[in-house]
């Protein structure tokens, strides 16, 4: 689809179009079907749908024009270059989005929000972004920022003028700033659970060479993704893929084993798994349960979050092996199962991405959970000068609290802070 945004949008496609009644006179917000044209030679190169959007009801706030073509890539760049030849330019990465946010279509979170949806890669993700981009967040911030503004107001007047008794005592300024932190500080929760969500979470295989580490990643992704072979050393670089786990997505890590490497390419495989495994979140320890368990392993890991998993439990069990407290067991060969693991793994994702409390959960921009972060510091140490400190001292952290709302929902951001939010976005959006 080829979307045109601003005022010459209309006059700028125009001249592309074959239809029954001019693009100025179609009706907003319709579909139409159109023939489009090459301009110079008037040769028909498409039937497309077309649909115009009149300013202010349109995405961007501008007329825009959106033309759904075939989907030939060659066709969209023809297409294309002669609409830019008419007057117009290529968007830069986010400009839709951006214009809309500057047109007051969408407040800055909502913009974020746009992102946020373009990257869902679970259902439930999808789910998190859409209530984002609903404005869920935007609506907690200017409720907060609303009762910011009166308690600084109160103070001021309490300030200026002691005696009337009209502003705010101090008392009452710290009950409310006291119920906005803990408001706050419950969406730090929910936010950072909402990025779990989102973003998903790490998980590495690791354990000796021959434990069954690669059939179980196999297992797991339900295809034959990494090379499961009886000589020891058989996988040598990190092999990955995702899966969705209560809805969030898992992305495995397959390692070489953590052995005395044999060559060159074992060694900086062996190096490789290291990386891997500090950059995870958690760790499947597989154990081949026929055989004396790993101790080095096991020590090595003892301090990260894991999970001790004996595969070929088909095979019988060495007494040591059998003795190990809260392993789970798996089997990849015929009639064995990897259920077990599952389970437990979808236990610990559930845990990592929702807590009680969490208000149905939240997902914000990174930029936007630093910000959460500020704002609940700066009304705590607020919370704490309306105890012992002149009300200046309180001031000053209210309005640096009523500053970052502001930054949240997009009043006075510079346009460097805008450059840096929709350089992440795709082009088109
Ligand atoms: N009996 C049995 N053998 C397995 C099982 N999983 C893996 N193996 C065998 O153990 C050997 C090593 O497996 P592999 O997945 O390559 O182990 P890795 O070196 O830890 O990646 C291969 O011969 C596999 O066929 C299992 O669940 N049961
Ligand atoms: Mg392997």
């Amino acid at each position: 689809m080829i979307r045109v945004s601003g005022p010459d949008a209309i006059a700028i496609v125009a001249p592309l179009l074959r239809s029954a009644i001019p693009l100025a006179a179609f009706p907003s917000h319709a579909l139409r079907r159109v023939g489009v044209v090459d301009a110079k030679s008037g040769e028909r190169v498409d039937e497309a749908l077309c649909a115009v959007m009149l300013a202010p009801r349109s995405y961007t706030g501008e007329d825009v024009v959106e033309l759904s073509c075939h989907g030939s890539p060659a066709l969209l760049r023809m297409v294309t270059q002669w609409i830019a030849g008419g007057g117009a330019r290529l968007a830069t990465p986010g400009e839709f989005t951006r214009r809309a946010f500057l047109n007051g279509r969408i407040d800055l979170a909502q913009a974020e929000a746009v992102a946020l949806m373009i990257g869902a890669r679970t259902e439930r993700a999808v789910a998190l972004a859409a209530r984002a981009l609903a404005g869920g967040l935007a609506d907690r911030v200017r409720a907060v920022r609303d009762a910011l503004v009166d308690v600084i107001a109160g103070l001021e007047v309490e300030l200026d003028f002691p005696e009337e008794r009209i502003g705010h005592d101090p008392d009452r300024a710290r009950s409310i700033v006291a119920r906005l932190r803990a408001d706050v500080d419950r969406w730090a929760v929910a936010a950072r659970h909402g990025r779990v969500v989102h973003d998903g979470v790490t998980v590495a295989l690791v354990g000796p060479p021959n434990a069954g580490k690669s059939s179980l990643l196999n297992a797991l992704l339900g295809r034959e993704r990494a090379i499961v072979s009886p000589i020891p050393g058989t996988t040598r670089d990190v092999v990955e893929g995702t899966i969705a786990v209560a809805g969030v997505p898992v992305r495995l890590l397959d390692t070489a084993g953590l052995d005395a490497p044999r060559d060159d390419i074992e060694a900086e495989g062996i190096r490789r798994s290291r990386l891997a495994i500090e950059e995870s979140d958690l760790l499947l320890v597989v154990l081949d349960t026929s055989v004396s368990p790993d101790r080095r392993v096991l020590a090595e890991t003892a301090g990260r979050a894991r999970v001790v998993v004996r595969a070929k439990s088909d095979l019988p069990s060495h007494p040591e092996a059998a003795a190990l407290s809260d392993a789970v067991d798996v089997s990849t060969v015929n009639g064995g199962s990897i259920d077990p693991l599952l389970e437990r793994l979808a236990k610990d994702v559930e845990h990592r991405a929702a807590a009680a409390g969490d208000e149905g959960g939240i997902v914000t921009s990174l930029r936007q959970l630093a910000l959460i972060d500020a704002l609940g510091k700066s009304l705590a140490s607020s919370g704490e000068a309306l105890c012992d400190m002149p009300l200046e001292a309180a001031l000053v952290d209210l309005r640096l609290a009523l500053g970052i709302t502001g930054e949240m929902l997009g009043v006075d951001v510079t346009d460097a802070v805008l450059d840096r939010i929709f350089s992440a976005f795709c082009l088109g959006k």
